[in-house]
This record gives structure tokens, sequence and C-alpha cells, in this order.
């Protein structure tokens, strides 16, 4: 407060208030004044990449003045705000969303024109921001557009990786990984030097009497890090709302950087206390799904859940209100169990710190926190192991066991009769070395648990977390179907089709209630309409095979079926299914006569996706993708009747292009691994139609859009077990196609078969753990079911048109009121002031 400027002078600055360009001019004055000022260029050195970080400073400017206005209005009402806990925000680039969503790219395009700038070519300047793997990522991204598009006042906080998930790059067939600096010309972030918080680590715990006699632990010594806020500015489509997602970087705390050892020469090893704190925000883990238990990941997460903790608290405090009030004030959501710690680390600091009792500051925890589980694969799930805990954390791990010694005299009293209870649902695993499940200390610490899909949440409520149902009710857990945000997904990747339903239901307001497009299923019949659907997907589909062109050489025929499959490249998500069907394919074409030949529906096979570095099983499926595009591209007994291709570097902006450009494309994960997908829905969302499995939001997207509009194939979720099961007892028979495409395999047709061999044997000879060739005739006959409904040309745009009709149920918009009803009780907030 005493930062204010007094009452009486605020006129003054109230007369000099930054203002927001409204037009064509003043966009170019701010433009302009940036690239000579901010930037120090002039007209005669002025190229793309200055007149983009020029644009997006003006932009910016833009952002920063709501976003003032946000924080002060936000402030000023003292509602109940949200707290977005997520170790990745997945947001691609800024500049583009910038301008829809504050409704000025026009000006800017004609700007940038009158300066002889092509808007596209200045917004394909910015690097992506790529703090996230994969969907969980992306999820916390659109949860952020929507928050502010729909007015909650809200947070983000991540941490602010300098390196982001790698830049994949293919050579001679194999994933290179290459590091992402991504912060070079980011002008998106406005460092905020005086918001720091110290954070400890090691050490060890003192217990004392305080004055009233009772117990008390303190924790000492140990190390300090510092974290240290870089604030991104969040615009919501088409309000005033500008919210803010808050990225900690870490530094050696100013105590610690050791000036003895400086000035006594000792220069570089003070140098690397230096470098070891600032690890701790380096790099994004590069794992989807998968946990590998590194000290420096936990550090990562209790780093980032401290220091949020701390600021939240902070902000709380300046209220003065009752401890008490605390959970109507704050709603923490746990995406995944990454932020689980937060739990401890709150009541660690109500107890420890401000002096409450157990009880009371347990209540608080849990009417604060709600936890979102993004899988039921037992290789994601978080077990920390006790040892590893106890230096790093010792308090908290003490914290930990009594959250768990008084659950399960809880439990006990409970279920008395029932011995396993206790160690099924302990959250300390006993094994060597003991673990901490984290995913059970999420849920003993929240007043709501939830799974992203229908499916996934009942897989959740009767497979592994069953005993807890029992415990707490069926109440505690629940659904909440993702989706996306039709801002990015709709209106920015694809503009020409946004435009087109925006003229056929008289405005953009679909935008903003996705339930709307449901008024487009009465033009389904209109033949104009047809065709203009037809001609954009036409035009998006030639942007992406120049793109294609541009980056593998390779020509693709844009009248070709475009078949896409892009996501993380994982044995789950049975890109080799794929790729083998794809082999099918080609060993059927090379079988066939010229006459035969001419009733073949064209192809282009596109991939894309990155392997975690050390997933050896994915790496080898991209090199077979590498190694069958090779062979098939090149060969003129096919031409252009199948194309295969690998886009590189999978990420948001590249979605982008290719979303929208896709005929159908492919998810088709084994029954009942995907918690939800949702590019599945982005799909849907641009006109694709899609093959997949009955497998995580797939199945709702059929319950909205109808078994008609789309193409279902394979096993059901609950038939795997019971086919695992009997694989394992050697009760299996490869399916004929897929022995023929192993063959090919065997005969080198793709390069040396021992390349692929711990593929094809982890199928025939290891148990078929993801039921490759239980599906595979149901999907390559479900494929050829989509050749012939592709030939009809007009009942495939009908099916296009029809399902994106009936979309509106996937809006991130939904998503987010869900979760505020269900889970947070947050109300949106007026602005209209
Ligand atoms: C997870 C799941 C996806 C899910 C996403 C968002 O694997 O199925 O759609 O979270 O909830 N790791 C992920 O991407």
């Amino acid at each position: 407060v005493e930062a204010s400027i007094p009452e009486e002078l605020r006129e003054a600055w109230k007369k000099h208030s930054a203002t927001e360009f409204k037009n064509k001019d003043e966009f170019e004055r701010d433009l302009v004044r940036h690239i000579e000022t901010t930037l120090a260029r002039s007209m005669y050195n002025c190229d793309e990449l200055a007149a983009y970080s020029g644009t997006a400073l003006a932009f910016r400017d833009r952002l920063i003045i709501e976003w003032n206005k946000t924080q002060q209005r936000q402030t000023f009402k003292d509602q109940k705000r949200i707290y977005y806990l997520s170790l990745e925000f997945l947001m691609g680039r800024t500049l583009d969303n910038a301008m829809l969503n504050v409704g000025l790219k026009d000006a800017a395009r004609d700007g940038l024109s009158d300066l002889g700038f092509q808007i596209e070519d200045v917004i394909n300047q910015e690097h992506d921001a790529a703090l996230g793997n994969g969907g969980l990522g992306r999820l916390a991204a659109c949860f952020l557009d929507s928050m502010a598009t729909l007015n909650y006042p809200a947070w983000g906080y991540g941490l602010r990786y300098r390196y982001g998930i790698f830049k994949q790059e293919i050579v001679n067939g194999y994933q290179v990984e290459v590091p992402d600096y991504w912060l070079d010309n980011n002008p998106w972030e406005f460092p905020r030097h005086e918001i720091t918080v110290d954070i400890q680590f090691y050490g060890n715990v003192k217990k004392y009497q305080d004055e009233s006699g009772k117990i008390a632990h303190s924790w000492e010594d140990g190390e300090i890090v510092q974290a240290i806020a870089y604030d991104v500015p969040i615009p919501g489509y088409g309000t005033k709302t500008t919210n803010n997602l808050r990225l900690w970087s870490s530094k050696a705390s100013s105590g610690e950087f050791d000036f003895q050892k400086f000035n006594a020469g000792e220069y570089e090893s003070a140098v690397a206390d230096q470098q070891r704190a600032e690890t701790i925000s380096a790099v994004l883990y590069p794992n989807d799904n998968l946990e590998q238990g590194k000290e420096l990941r936990l550090k990562q997460q209790y780093f980032w859940c401290a220091a949020s903790l701390f600021d939240i608290i902070r902000r709380f405090k300046k209220t003065k209100r009752a401890w008490g009030e605390f959970p109507d004030q704050v709603a923490i959501q746990l995406n995944d169990t990454h932020p689980a710690l937060a739990i401890v680390e709150l009541q660690r600091i109500l107890i420890d710190k401000e002096g409450l009792e157990w009880d009371e500051a347990w209540t608080i925890v849990t009417k604060t926190f709600g936890y979102t589980n993004h899988t039921v694969l037992p290789e994601a799930l978080e077990k920390w192991s006790v040892p590893l805990m106890q230096n790093l954390l010792p308090r908290h791990l003490q914290i930990i066991y009594d959250i768990n010694m008084f659950f399960l005299q809880s439990v006990e009293k409970r279920f008395p009769n029932d011995r396993d209870i206790l160690s099924r649902v302990s959250i300390i695993e006993e094994s060597h070395p003991k673990m901490v499940r984290m995913a059970y200390l999420a849920i003993i610490g929240s007043h709501k648990v939830n799974g992203v899909a229908e499916l996934h949440s009942d897989l959740l409520k009767t497979t592994l977390f069953k005993d807890f149902v029992k415990i707490y009710g069926p109440d505690r857990f629940t659904n909440v179907t993702n989706g996306i945000t039709p801002r990015r997904w709709l209106h920015q990747a694809n503009p020409r089709l946004s435009a087109l339903i925006a003229e056929k239901l008289g405005s953009y307001d679909f935008l903003r209630d996705l339930t709307l497009l449901d008024k487009l299923e009465a033009f389904v019949d209109d033949k104009a309409f047809r065709e203009e659907w037809a001609v954009i997907k036409r035009e998006n589909k030639l942007r992406l095979a120049r793109h294609i062109k541009a980056t593998t050489g390779y020509d693709v025929n844009p009248n070709a079926l475009f078949d896409v499959q892009v996501k993380r490249i994982h044995e789950y998500k049975r890109q080799q299914l794929n790729i083998f069907g794809v082999i099918h394919r080609y060993l059927s074409i090379k079988a066939m006569s010229a006459e035969e030949k001419k009733k073949v529906v064209p192809r282009v096979s596109i991939f894309g996706g990155k392997a975690a570095p050390g997933y050896w099983m994915a790496k080898t499926i991209i090199h077979l993708i590498n190694k069958v595009a090779d062979v098939v591209n090149k060969d003129p007994d096919v031409g252009d009747l199948l194309k295969v291709i690998f886009i590189a570097d999978y990420n948001v902006s590249k979605a982008e292009i290719i979303c929208p450009a896709s005929d159908i494309s492919e998810h088709i994960s084994t029954a009942g691994t995907e918690g939800s997908g949702t590019s599945n829905m982005k799909f849907v969302l641009n006109g694709g139609l899609i093959i997949g499995t009955c497998d995580g939001a797939n199945i709702e997207i059929t319950r909205e859009i109808s078994e008609q509009n789309i193409f279902l194939f394979g096993n059901l979720a609950e038939d795997v077990e019971e086919l695992r099961h009997r694989h394992f007892y050697g009760d299996f028979k490869l399916d004929p196609h897929l022995e023929r495409v192993f063959n090919a395999i065997k005969d080198n047709m793709f390069g040396d078969k021992a390349d692929f061999s711990a593929l094809t044997s982890s199928i025939e000879d290891h148990g078929d753990y993801y039921l490759v060739s239980d599906d595979f005739n149901s999907y390559i006959t479900t494929h050829e079911m989509v050749d012939e409904a592709f030939q009809n040309k007009e009942e495939w745009l009908a099916k296009s048109i029809t399902s994106v009709a009936r979309m509106g149920f996937f809006s991130m918009d939904r998503v987010t009121n869900e979760y505020a009803d269900s889970i947070w009780n947050v109300e949106p907030l007026d602005v209209t002031d």
C-alpha cells in the first residue's frame, strides 16, 4: 500500500495514463514507435522479425493495460479466485490469438500492409511457447483462455522453464532431440524482480515447546533457492478481462551467492552454486504419461507449489480475513498429482507457521483443493520414494505420515473387519523402498476428484480409486469431460470456416456459445453451402500440402484422402497399429492389376508426434514410419495412390495447420487407456471425420454427433482385461493380415528387420499388451468403409457439416463452467463497470 501514489496527486497520473490503440493508424503509430525505440531499429533496418516484435509489443501494451485494470477490479471486488496449478502450459503462439481476442486483427493486417508486411509472415516469426508435453498441458492453456473469456477471476501458476519441450528433427529416419531455447525474443512475459519467494530444501526438523507448552515443529537449515515471478497476460475473447499466468523462475538466493568464496578467488565454485539453483527451472521433463521419480523433478514440484502458495496466501492476508474464510476466497485446482505437495505445504504453513490446530487446518486444506486425474496408466501414477522425500522435504514427510495416520484411523473405525483395506489405501506403499502414493494424497487432501471423460471417470471409480469410493462415497468423485477453446481451434486455426459459419449464423456469437453451432444443421442440404464448405477444406489441404512440400520435399495430391494421426508417440495410442495398416494397404496395392488400381481411393497417411527421449519403443515406431515412407513414396507401382508423411516437430502451431486439413484422423488407443483425448475434438470441430476406438471422449463425441458420422472399431474396454489374460496364458494367434505385414518387415522391405524386431515381437512373443493383433482386422475393414464413404462426396460433406453442428458440447467454456459450479464454487466477475 505504501507504494501507491497519494490520493491528491492521482489526477496528474490519470492525465498521462497509458491508452490503447483503437484503429489502424494508432496501431501503426505504436508499431513504429516500438520498432524505433524499444527495438532500436529504423525503417532502413526492419525485417519480418522486427515487424513481429513491434506488432507483439503494440498488442502487449493493450493487454497489459487491460491486465492492470482487471487486477484492480478483481482486488476491489474481492471475490473467490481460482488458482490453476499446472506444471505444464502448452500455450503455442500468442500474437495471433491476442489480435483475435481483442478484435483488432484487421487493423493490424492493414497497418502492417501499409508498411510492406504480410500479416501471415509476421505471425509466423513467433516461437511457440512449448511448456508442455501434450494434452495435459494444452488443456491447461485452453482453461486459461476460457476462464478469461468467461470473466472468472483466475490465475495460472506454473514454472518458467528455460527450455520447453525439445525440438524434434528427423535424421535418417530417427528422432533427434534439439534444445528449444524459446526465451529469445519472447515479448509476452513481464519479469517481476520485486516478487520473490525464498524456498527451502533439505535441512532437518526441530521439535520444541511453544509458549503455550504445545509441541511444535520447525524446519531448519538446509538450502534456500529464490523463486522469481514472471507474469504472462491472458486476454479473454471479446471481454475486458485479462487474467494472469504467473511462472516461477529459480535463482540462487542473494544470501546464497557466496561472497566469501568469491573473494577468496573460488569464483567457479560460487558460480556453480548459482547454476545449481537455476537448474530447478531449467528444463521441462519430456515425458507424457510416464513418471521417472527423479529428484530434480520433485524439487521442481515443491519449488513451484511453495512459491505459488506463498503468493496466494500473501494475497489472502491482504484481505485481513480469518483463516476459516480461506476456502471461501481460494479454490486451488491440481492439474494431475504434480502439485499434490501443495496440500502438504498448506497444512504445514497453517500448523507450523500460523499456529492453527491440526483439524482446523485440515478442514481448510480439503475445502480448498480439487484434483483432476488424467490417466489410469500405472506407469504415469506418481510415487516418490520415502528416503528421497525424507532428505529433500523432511517436515513434509512427517506431515504426510500424520495425514495418513489420521486417515487410516478413520478408515479402520468405519471398516473394522476389513484388514486389507488399510494397506490398499495407505498413502505409503510398503515396498522397498517405501513409496508415497501421490494420487492417494491428492484424493485425501481434496474435496473433489474428477476424471476427464465419462469412461475414464467410471474406470477411476471402479478400478484405481474403488476403495476410496467406498470410504468417501461416490459424491467426492465426478466427471468433467474435457473440451477445447473454439477461439484457437476454430477461429484462429480455420479463419475461413469460422467466417463461413458466422455468415450463415449471422454473427460470431458461436465463439462464445458453441452450442449455437447446432443452427448449422439447417444448411446441411444447401448445395451452395456444401460447395463452400468443400472449397474451404480443399484450401486447408493445399496449405498443409505446401507445408509438407517445404519440410519433407514430398508432393502430395490434395484430392487424396488426408488421413492424420498427430499426438505423442506412445504404445497405448497405437501409432504402430496405424503404420501396420499402411503397410497392409501398400502390400495390397502392390498386388493389384492396373484395372484394380483404378478403384483405389488415393490416400496420404500423415503422422506427427514426439517420443520421450528415453522411450525406445516409441522411437522405434517413428523409425518404422519414416522407413515405410522412404519405400512407399518412391515406389512407381504406387504413385499417388499412397503417400506416407512424417511431419517433424509436431507442436501447437503445426496443429493449427494440420487440424483444419484432415479428412479423417485417427484416435485409436487401446480401449480404456486414453483419459479423454482432445485432438479428436479439434479435428471434428474443423470438419474432419474420425476413426477411433470406444475410448476416452470418442464415446461422447459419438453420442453427440451420432454413430453414422464416426468410424468406430475394435474391442471394448470391458473386454480388454480378459483378452490380456488369455494372451498371458498363451491363447494368442497373430491376425493373418498382420502376419503378412510382419513378413514384409522380416523380408527387410523397410531396411534391416532387426531395427524393428522389438516392435513385432512385443506383439507376437510378449503378449500383445495393447491388443494390436486383436483389433487389426476390425481396423483395416473399417478403413475400407472409410474409403467407400469418401467416394460419395455429398454424403461425406453432410457428415462433416452435421458433425460440426453437433460439437457444441466440447467447448472449453462448458468445461470451465462445470468446474466453477461443481468444484470451485466460484462466480464470474461482473465487468460492466
Ligand atoms: C492426459 C491424457 C489425455 C487427456 C489429457 C487432458 O492422456 O487423454 O486428454 O491428459 O486431460 N497426459 C495427457 O495428455
